[in-house]
Protein backbone atom coordinates (compact mmCIF):
# COMPACT_ATOMS: atom_id res chain seq x y z
CA UNK A 1 0.00 0.00 0.00
CA UNK A 2 1.61 3.43 -0.78
CA UNK A 3 1.94 5.96 2.33
CA UNK A 4 -1.21 7.95 1.39
CA UNK A 5 -3.04 5.14 1.26
CA UNK A 6 -1.80 3.93 4.91
CA UNK A 7 -2.68 6.87 6.07
CA UNK A 8 -5.90 7.29 4.96
CA UNK A 9 -6.41 3.91 6.84
CA UNK A 10 -5.01 4.96 10.18
CA UNK A 11 -7.32 8.53 9.98
CA UNK A 12 -10.46 6.16 9.86
CA UNK A 13 -9.54 4.61 13.09
CA UNK A 14 -9.53 7.86 14.48
CA UNK A 15 -6.06 6.61 16.65
CA UNK A 16 -4.23 9.89 17.53
CA UNK A 17 -1.07 8.43 18.74
CA UNK A 18 -0.67 5.51 15.81
CA UNK A 19 -1.19 8.37 13.23
CA UNK A 20 1.15 10.72 15.11
CA UNK A 21 3.64 7.68 15.82
CA UNK A 22 3.55 6.58 11.62
CA UNK A 23 3.87 10.03 10.57
CA UNK A 24 7.00 10.96 12.55
CA UNK A 25 8.63 7.47 11.84
CA UNK A 26 8.03 8.44 8.11
CA UNK A 27 9.96 11.53 8.64
CA UNK A 28 12.92 9.76 10.67
CA UNK A 29 13.11 7.64 7.37
CA UNK A 30 13.73 10.63 5.45
CA UNK A 31 10.08 11.49 3.89
CA UNK A 32 10.26 14.97 3.16
CA UNK A 33 8.08 17.17 4.99
CA UNK A 34 6.31 19.04 1.86
CA UNK A 35 5.38 15.75 0.27
CA UNK A 36 3.96 14.20 3.77
CA UNK A 37 2.16 17.61 3.61
CA UNK A 38 1.01 17.57 -0.31
CA UNK A 39 0.64 14.15 -0.94
CA UNK A 40 -0.42 12.40 2.11
CA UNK A 41 -1.66 14.54 4.92
CA UNK A 42 -3.90 17.03 2.62
CA UNK A 43 -5.26 14.00 -0.05
CA UNK A 44 -6.45 12.15 3.28
CA UNK A 45 -8.38 14.96 4.73
CA UNK A 46 -9.74 15.93 1.57
CA UNK A 47 -10.95 12.41 0.61
CA UNK A 48 -12.93 11.79 3.85
CA UNK A 49 -16.44 10.85 2.83
CA UNK A 50 -19.05 11.11 5.19
CA UNK A 51 -21.11 7.90 5.89
CA UNK A 52 -22.64 9.00 9.64
CA UNK A 53 -26.19 8.96 9.55
CA UNK A 54 -26.36 12.65 11.13
CA UNK A 55 -24.27 15.84 9.93
CA UNK A 56 -23.83 16.99 13.39
CA UNK A 57 -21.67 13.13 13.11
CA UNK A 58 -19.98 13.98 10.62
CA UNK A 59 -18.64 17.19 11.80
CA UNK A 60 -17.51 16.25 15.25
CA UNK A 61 -15.52 13.38 13.37
CA UNK A 62 -14.09 15.84 10.90
CA UNK A 63 -12.86 17.81 14.06
CA UNK A 64 -11.14 14.49 15.61
CA UNK A 65 -9.27 14.15 12.22
CA UNK A 66 -8.47 17.58 11.92
CA UNK A 67 -6.91 17.49 15.20
CA UNK A 68 -5.17 14.59 14.70
CA UNK A 69 -3.18 16.24 11.54
CA UNK A 70 -2.65 19.14 13.26
CA UNK A 71 -1.05 17.28 15.62
CA UNK A 72 1.11 15.98 13.00
CA UNK A 73 1.78 19.13 11.57
CA UNK A 74 2.66 20.56 14.75
CA UNK A 75 4.75 17.93 16.33
CA UNK A 76 7.05 18.45 12.72
CA UNK A 77 8.22 21.46 13.24
CA UNK A 78 11.57 20.46 14.24
CA UNK A 79 11.91 18.36 10.85
CA UNK A 80 10.37 22.31 8.73
CA UNK A 81 13.47 24.01 10.71
CA UNK A 82 15.77 20.72 9.43
CA UNK A 83 14.59 20.93 5.95
CA UNK A 84 14.66 24.62 5.72
CA UNK A 85 16.90 25.27 2.61
CA UNK A 86 19.68 27.44 4.07
CA UNK A 87 21.00 29.60 0.52
CA UNK A 88 16.96 30.27 0.94
CA UNK A 89 17.02 31.59 4.18
CA UNK A 90 20.16 33.45 3.68
CA UNK A 91 18.01 35.66 1.13
CA UNK A 92 14.70 35.83 2.43
CA UNK A 93 15.17 35.71 5.82
CA UNK A 94 14.55 39.13 6.33
CA UNK A 95 11.03 38.90 4.20
CA UNK A 96 8.18 38.30 5.86
CA UNK A 97 5.01 36.55 4.99
CA UNK A 98 1.48 36.77 6.99
CA UNK A 99 -0.91 33.72 6.78
CA UNK A 100 -4.13 34.08 7.20
CA UNK A 101 -7.76 32.85 6.18
CA UNK A 102 -10.64 35.31 5.56
CA UNK A 103 -13.21 36.28 7.67
CA UNK A 104 -15.45 33.55 8.77
CA UNK A 105 -12.98 30.87 6.96
CA UNK A 106 -12.76 28.18 9.70
CA UNK A 107 -11.00 25.84 7.32
CA UNK A 108 -7.34 26.47 8.07
CA UNK A 109 -5.50 23.48 8.04
CA UNK A 110 -4.33 24.44 4.34
CA UNK A 111 -3.11 27.69 5.54
CA UNK A 112 -1.07 26.44 8.22
CA UNK A 113 0.69 23.89 6.00
CA UNK A 114 1.19 26.34 3.78
CA UNK A 115 2.75 28.71 6.35
CA UNK A 116 5.31 25.39 6.97
CA UNK A 117 6.18 25.54 3.18
CA UNK A 118 7.11 29.41 3.37
CA UNK A 119 8.95 28.62 6.86
CA UNK A 120 11.21 26.04 4.48
CA UNK A 121 11.59 28.26 1.56
CA UNK A 122 13.23 30.46 3.93
CA UNK A 123 10.89 33.09 4.77
CA UNK A 124 9.86 34.74 8.13
CA UNK A 125 6.29 33.14 8.52
CA UNK A 126 3.45 34.27 10.63
CA UNK A 127 0.68 32.36 11.07
CA UNK A 128 -2.44 34.22 11.68
CA UNK A 129 -4.55 31.19 10.73
CA UNK A 130 -8.51 31.20 10.59
CA UNK A 131 -11.59 33.78 11.01
CA UNK A 132 -9.37 36.64 10.74
CA UNK A 133 -11.23 39.66 10.77
CA UNK A 134 -10.49 42.62 8.55
CA UNK A 135 -9.27 44.82 11.09
CA UNK A 136 -6.83 42.25 12.44
CA UNK A 137 -5.05 41.84 8.61
CA UNK A 138 -4.95 45.73 8.62
CA UNK A 139 -3.11 45.39 12.36
CA UNK A 140 -0.96 42.56 11.46
CA UNK A 141 0.44 43.74 8.31
CA UNK A 142 0.92 47.56 9.81
CA UNK A 143 2.31 45.94 12.77
CA UNK A 144 4.63 42.78 10.80
CA UNK A 145 5.53 45.37 7.41
CA UNK A 146 5.25 41.70 5.52
CA UNK A 147 6.52 41.19 1.87
CA UNK A 148 3.71 38.73 0.99
CA UNK A 149 0.60 38.10 2.52
CA UNK A 150 -0.85 34.65 1.77
CA UNK A 151 -4.85 34.08 1.93
CA UNK A 152 -6.26 30.35 2.04
CA UNK A 153 -9.79 29.94 0.84
CA UNK A 154 -11.28 27.04 1.27
CA UNK A 155 -14.92 27.30 0.78
CA UNK A 156 -15.90 29.40 -2.44
CA UNK A 157 -19.08 31.07 -1.01
CA UNK A 158 -15.97 33.29 1.09
CA UNK A 159 -14.44 34.51 -2.01
CA UNK A 160 -16.45 37.48 -2.27
CA UNK A 161 -15.30 38.57 1.32
CA UNK A 162 -12.09 37.68 0.28
CA UNK A 163 -12.55 40.20 -2.41
CA UNK A 164 -13.30 42.83 -0.12
CA UNK A 165 -10.48 42.03 2.49
CA UNK A 166 -8.27 42.14 -0.35
CA UNK A 167 -9.33 45.37 -1.69
CA UNK A 168 -9.02 46.77 2.10
CA UNK A 169 -5.29 45.47 2.13
CA UNK A 170 -4.61 47.09 -1.17
CA UNK A 171 -5.88 50.67 0.02
CA UNK A 172 -4.22 50.46 3.66
CA UNK A 173 -0.56 48.29 2.98
CA UNK A 174 2.28 49.58 2.11
CA UNK A 175 3.82 50.08 -1.31
CA UNK A 176 5.42 46.65 -2.28
CA UNK A 177 3.10 44.33 -0.17
CA UNK A 178 2.26 41.52 -2.53
CA UNK A 179 -1.05 39.12 -2.15
CA UNK A 180 -0.74 35.56 -2.94
CA UNK A 181 -4.08 33.73 -2.60
CA UNK A 182 -4.42 30.13 -3.12
CA UNK A 183 -6.91 27.05 -1.33
CA UNK A 184 -9.68 24.78 -2.92
CA UNK A 185 -12.04 27.49 -3.15
CA UNK A 186 -10.04 28.66 -6.50
CA UNK A 187 -8.64 24.89 -8.09
CA UNK A 188 -10.35 25.02 -11.46
CA UNK A 189 -11.16 29.27 -10.68
CA UNK A 190 -7.99 30.37 -11.73
CA UNK A 191 -9.84 33.14 -13.84
CA UNK A 192 -11.23 34.85 -10.36
CA UNK A 193 -7.54 36.29 -9.42
CA UNK A 194 -8.29 39.11 -11.23
CA UNK A 195 -11.59 39.50 -9.84
CA UNK A 196 -10.27 38.85 -6.17
CA UNK A 197 -7.76 41.53 -6.74
CA UNK A 198 -4.56 39.21 -5.34
CA UNK A 199 -1.47 39.82 -6.87
CA UNK A 200 -0.38 36.30 -7.46
CA UNK A 201 -2.62 32.85 -7.27
CA UNK A 202 -0.16 30.19 -6.30
CA UNK A 203 -1.16 26.45 -5.24
CA UNK A 204 1.99 24.07 -4.95
CA UNK A 205 5.22 24.13 -2.33
CA UNK A 206 7.25 24.79 -5.95
CA UNK A 207 5.62 28.31 -6.86
CA UNK A 208 6.70 29.11 -3.20
CA UNK A 209 9.87 28.35 -3.34
CA UNK A 210 10.24 30.07 -6.68
CA UNK A 211 9.74 33.15 -4.82
CA UNK A 212 11.76 35.78 -3.09
CA UNK A 213 15.48 37.51 -3.41
CA UNK A 214 17.90 36.81 -6.36
C1 LIG B 1 -11.69 19.30 7.83
C2 LIG B 1 -12.89 19.97 7.20
C3 LIG B 1 -13.65 20.81 8.00
C4 LIG B 1 -13.26 21.16 9.43
C5 LIG B 1 -12.19 22.27 9.39
C6 LIG B 1 -11.32 22.34 10.65
C7 LIG B 1 -10.14 23.27 10.55
N1 LIG B 1 -9.78 23.80 11.70
O1 LIG B 1 -9.55 23.52 9.51
C8 LIG B 1 -14.65 21.63 9.99
C9 LIG B 1 -15.36 20.46 10.62
C10 LIG B 1 -14.60 22.78 11.00
C11 LIG B 1 -15.38 22.02 8.71
C12 LIG B 1 -16.45 22.87 8.67
C13 LIG B 1 -17.19 23.15 7.52
N2 LIG B 1 -16.99 22.64 6.29
CO1 LIG B 1 -15.48 21.52 5.84
N3 LIG B 1 -14.27 20.26 5.25
C14 LIG B 1 -13.24 19.73 5.83
C15 LIG B 1 -12.57 18.71 4.87
C16 LIG B 1 -12.97 17.32 5.34
C17 LIG B 1 -11.05 18.82 4.78
C18 LIG B 1 -10.52 20.23 4.49
C19 LIG B 1 -9.02 20.24 4.72
O2 LIG B 1 -8.54 20.60 5.80
N4 LIG B 1 -8.26 19.76 3.73
C20 LIG B 1 -6.79 19.61 3.83
C21 LIG B 1 -6.07 20.86 3.37
C22 LIG B 1 -4.59 20.78 3.77
O3 LIG B 1 -6.17 20.90 1.97
P1 LIG B 1 -6.28 22.29 1.19
O4 LIG B 1 -7.05 23.26 2.01
O5 LIG B 1 -6.74 21.99 -0.17
O6 LIG B 1 -4.78 22.83 1.19
C23 LIG B 1 -3.80 22.39 0.26
C24 LIG B 1 -3.77 23.24 -1.03
O7 LIG B 1 -5.06 23.70 -1.42
C25 LIG B 1 -2.78 24.34 -0.75
N5 LIG B 1 -3.26 25.62 -0.20
C26 LIG B 1 -4.25 25.88 0.68
N6 LIG B 1 -4.31 27.18 0.95
C27 LIG B 1 -3.35 27.80 0.25
C28 LIG B 1 -2.95 29.14 0.20
C29 LIG B 1 -1.85 29.51 -0.61
C30 LIG B 1 -1.44 30.94 -0.65
C31 LIG B 1 -1.15 28.50 -1.36
C32 LIG B 1 0.02 28.86 -2.17
C33 LIG B 1 -1.57 27.15 -1.32
C34 LIG B 1 -2.65 26.81 -0.51
O8 LIG B 1 -1.88 23.78 0.19
C35 LIG B 1 -2.45 22.69 0.92
C36 LIG B 1 -1.46 21.51 0.87
O9 LIG B 1 -1.33 20.99 -0.41
C37 LIG B 1 -13.17 19.15 3.48
C38 LIG B 1 -13.09 18.17 2.37
C39 LIG B 1 -14.07 17.01 2.31
N7 LIG B 1 -13.87 16.07 1.47
O10 LIG B 1 -15.02 16.96 2.99
C40 LIG B 1 -14.50 19.81 3.89
C41 LIG B 1 -15.01 20.97 3.04
C42 LIG B 1 -13.84 21.89 2.70
N8 LIG B 1 -15.94 21.63 3.97
C43 LIG B 1 -17.00 22.09 3.41
C44 LIG B 1 -18.09 22.70 4.09
C45 LIG B 1 -19.30 23.00 3.23
C46 LIG B 1 -18.02 22.99 5.46
C47 LIG B 1 -19.11 23.65 6.32
C48 LIG B 1 -19.87 24.81 5.68
C49 LIG B 1 -20.03 22.52 6.75
C50 LIG B 1 -21.24 22.84 7.58
N9 LIG B 1 -22.32 22.32 7.11
O11 LIG B 1 -21.15 23.49 8.59
C51 LIG B 1 -18.29 24.12 7.54
C52 LIG B 1 -17.64 25.51 7.25
C53 LIG B 1 -17.89 26.57 8.17
C54 LIG B 1 -17.16 27.84 7.72
N10 LIG B 1 -17.65 28.94 8.22
O12 LIG B 1 -16.20 27.88 6.96
C55 LIG B 1 -16.95 21.89 1.89
C56 LIG B 1 -16.55 23.21 1.15
C57 LIG B 1 -17.53 23.64 0.11
C58 LIG B 1 -17.08 23.44 -1.32
N11 LIG B 1 -18.05 23.40 -2.17
O13 LIG B 1 -15.94 23.33 -1.67
C59 LIG B 1 -15.94 20.68 1.78
C60 LIG B 1 -15.17 20.61 0.45
C61 LIG B 1 -16.74 19.40 2.01
C62 LIG B 1 -17.70 19.09 0.89
N12 LIG B 1 -17.36 18.17 0.02
O14 LIG B 1 -18.76 19.66 0.80
N13 LIG B 1 -14.82 21.42 7.62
Amino acid sequence: MDLKGEFIKLLEGEDKEKCVNWALDQLGRGLKVADLYANVLAPSLNAIVCLEKTEAMCIWKEHVKTSIVRAIIENAYPFVLKQRDASKHAKNKDLGVLVMCPPEETHEIGARMVADFFTMAGFNTIFVGSSTPSASFLSAIEATKPRYVAISVSNPYHLFKTRRVIAEIKKAAPEGVEIIIGGSALNGRKEVLKELGADKYLSSVDEINGLGGE
